[in-house]
């Protein structure tokens, strides 16, 4: 049996001992993490502070697609701190040849240790998380970790990423109980916020569930009075997962397509294939592709296999059965993509990640891989449910007619605008400079808001496109429609990056695009219906944190010659208060009373001390000048950026927000309206 660290070693810095070399090199490595922990995951911000959860996940998935763990648990703790624990064999904690100490203090202190063991049969983490526990480990106050193995409990804690102890037994357990235990908590020197979000981690650990169907993972929030807990495990896997993203689509086909396979990359080694698809009746396409179960945004060989190998299965079975005419019209690949929601899903040995986001994948092979297995498994399921074949046939039939007529409108338009003024939108009051990346465009809800922003703005770099009323919802309309519509034309054409398939992100006229909608329910959905725009039609704007959101003031509070705007009503109080507060002190009178006070309706003011409140009703009530130093000056304002936290969430928030059905569309408001300040899509 192998003899434990405790055995064999006597710590490392938290026994007086001193530093050796190979602490040091450890120490070097953490702290390169602590000095840029950006550079290993990504930001501090929210996000980050998830991904270290992700990443403590992702060990414990590797471990079940080896084959040994089944349970993964989560637990957000009361004092914020995070544990996850899974079944699987337990990290080693035998004594490492070449690093002279536990295995285990290796994994979790050592920079990329996780790949050392196994290599080619163990690990097959991408390479985007896939930084290690180490990386958690430095960026952590404290982190513990618990291993069972070989009927004991080993234990090692440590701080900002270094032991404080040698690994130690701490208790015996029965024989054959294994796993591993790890509990974090982030560390408040590298984190400003470090409150995780329930909703937020639920999402990925679903997500992990639909693509890995033998684990079970779940997720319990212990920090609130009544425990909040959600169980995963999908048996059926990405057929459920497909299920699942079009849930509030209705299907056009019985069952979704499922296929699965597995073929030898040039050195032998095994890539695996799944993927499912189903149809729905609606127009946009939803495709989710993930490598080693990331998701990749931008895409890449495996989708480029899949979609090949759709078009081609789809147009043989057609000729065979006479559908289409040898000679005749054939369909293209963008005609399957009307109402089609999909997952592929691959296991690469070792990816190589491409793209701006390192998101897309490069490794060639797989392209072949992928058409080959999903090409043999579509043949065969066609044959197998020629009903289903039938409707997908007719649809992609029904898309090509339309796609034809829309570029016979598109033609007749090109020669009318050309005949026209063509180039940019009358509406537009555009900068004067034109260097993108110093630009912005304010998209602004109403002439009259649009006619202050245009007085307020600094026309240098600030252009304004007032907007008429509603948009068009384009979640339920085909793109020759939605070009039809003026309004939406006029910001496509302000942007100056194409649509869709022909978006072109290096045209972007403005750095940024800014929503200036008012702060009430018309305001809501109108910003709600431009994000849909911007995530059903220029995904990559988004993607590429060129949208953004203004936050306009609800309130002014004047005492004499100060005026001060509160964004919600806690700052408002505040204001008072201080204002009051001031009075007070000076004047030694007893403060004023604005705090808690019921606020009379919208527009009216009133009087407490000196003290003046407005509420704005709407941007509109602003003039020019407050505009511009509440909403507008870069210098002052606070501007949302707007981001896709999880891929699969935001099709399914779009689609229920925006969609038919009114039942799933009234639970997600009456679950989301206290966050309406969250604007993360
Ligand atoms: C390397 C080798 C072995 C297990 C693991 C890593 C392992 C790592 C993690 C991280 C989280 N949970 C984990 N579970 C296992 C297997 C060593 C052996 O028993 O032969």
């Amino acid at each position: 049996m192998a003899k434990t660290a405790e055995v064999e070693r006597a710590g490392t810095n938290g026994d007086g001992r001193g530093y050796t070399a190979e602490d040091i090199t450890v120490l070097k490595g953490l702290e390169a993490v602590r000095l840029r922990p950006a550079m290993y995951i990504g930001d501090v911000s929210a996000r980050g502070l998830h991904h270290l959860v992700y990443e403590v996940v992702d060990n414990s998935v590797d471990e079940a697609l080896a084959g040994y763990a089944k349970m993964i648990a989560v637990t957000l703790n009361k004092d914020g701190s995070v544990t996850v624990e899974d079944d699987g064999r337990g990290i080693p904690t035998d004594i490492h040849k070449e690093e002279k100490r536990s295995a285990l203090e290796v994994v979790m202190t050592m920079l990329h240790a996780g790949g050392k063991f196994d290599k080619n049969t163990y690990k097959v983490s991408g390479g985007l998380h896939g930084v290690g526990v180490s990386v958690v480990n430095a960026l952590s106050e404290w982190l513990e970790v618990e291993v069972y193995r070989e009927g004991k409990v080993f234990f090692q804690k440590y701080k900002r990423g270094g032991p404080v102890e040698a690994v130690k037994v701490t208790g015996r357990i029965k024989e054959g109980r294994t796993g591993t235990k790890t509990t974090f908590q982030p560390d408040p020197q590298i984190f400003k916020n470090r409150v995780f979000k329930f909703e937020t981690l639920a999402e990925r650990l679903r997500e992990l569930a639909f693509l890995n169907s033998d684990v079970t993972l779940t997720i319990l929030d212990a920090r609130t009075k009544v425990e909040q807990r959600e169980e995963f495990h999908f048996k059926g896997g990405l057929v459920e997962f497909v299920k699942y993203i079009d849930d509030t689509r209705p299907a056009i086909i019985k069952k979704p397509f499922y296929a699965q396979g597995s073929d030898k990359d040039e050195n032998g080694r095994a890539v695996e294939v799944e993927a499912a698809f189903t149809y729905n009746d609606e127009y946009s396409e939803n495709i989710f592709t993930y490598v080693n179960n990331i998701n990749t945004h931008e895409g890449g060989t495996h989708l480029i296999g899949f979609r090949s190998a759709l078009t081609r299965s789809l147009n043989n079975y057609a000729y065979k059965n006479g559908i289409l005419k040898e000679g005749g019209l054939s369909l293209s690949g963008d005609d399957f993509r009307e109402g089609f929601t999909g997952v592929v899903s691959v296991k690469v040995p070792e990816p190589q990640f491409e793209g701006q986001t390192k998101t897309k994948l490069g490794n060639s092979e797989v392209k072949s891989i992928v058409e080959g297995v999903i090409g043999s498994g579509l043949a065969a399921w066609l044959e197998e449910f020629p009903a289903d074949a039938k409707r997908i046939l007719e649809k992609a039939l029904r898309a090509a007619e339309a796609r034809e007529a829309a570029r016979k409108a598109r033609d007749i338009t090109r020669r009318k605008n050309a005949l026209a003024t063509a180039g940019l939108p009358g509406k537009l009051a555009d900068c004067s400079i034109n260097d993108p990346e110093h630009c912005e465009l304010y998209l602004v809800e109403g002439d009259s808001a649009g006619g202050s922003a245009k007085q307020g703005r600094d026309r240098r770099f600030q252009a304004i496109l007032p907007l008429k009323g509603k948009i068009l919802n384009v979640e339920k309309a085909r793109l020759h429609k939605i070009l039809e519509n003026e309004e939406i034309r006029n910001i496509f054409t302000a942007i100056g990056a194409g649509v869709g398939e022909t978006f072109d992100a290096a045209k972007v006229r403005y750095g940024k695009i800014i929503i200036m909608c008012d702060a009430d329910v018309d305001g809501s959905h109108i910003r709600t219906l431009l994000l849909t725009l911007f995530y059903r039609h220029m995904k990559e704007l988004i993607e590429l944190g060129h949208v953004f959101i203004a936050q306009p003031p609800l309130y002014k509070v004047k005492k004499g010659k100060q005026e001060l705007y509160a964004y919600d009503e806690d700052e408002r109080n505040e204001i008072v208060k201080r204002l009051a507060g001031d009075k007070a002190a000076k004047r030694e009178e007893s403060p004023a009373h604005a705090e808690g006070e019921e606020m009379p309706e919208e527009g009216a003011q009133i009087v407490a001390g000196g003290i003046v409140i407005s509420r704005f009703k709407g941007l509109g009530e602003m003039n020019p000048e407050q505009l511009w130093a509440t909403t507008m000056n870069p210098e002052t304002r606070t501007i949302l950026l707007v981001t896709i936290e999880n891929a699969v969430d935001a099709d399914r928030t779009f689609s229920i927000l925006m969609g038919d059905d009114v039942g799933p569309r009234r639970d997600f408001i009456e679950k989301n309206a206290k966050y309406v300040r969250n604007l993360d899509v």
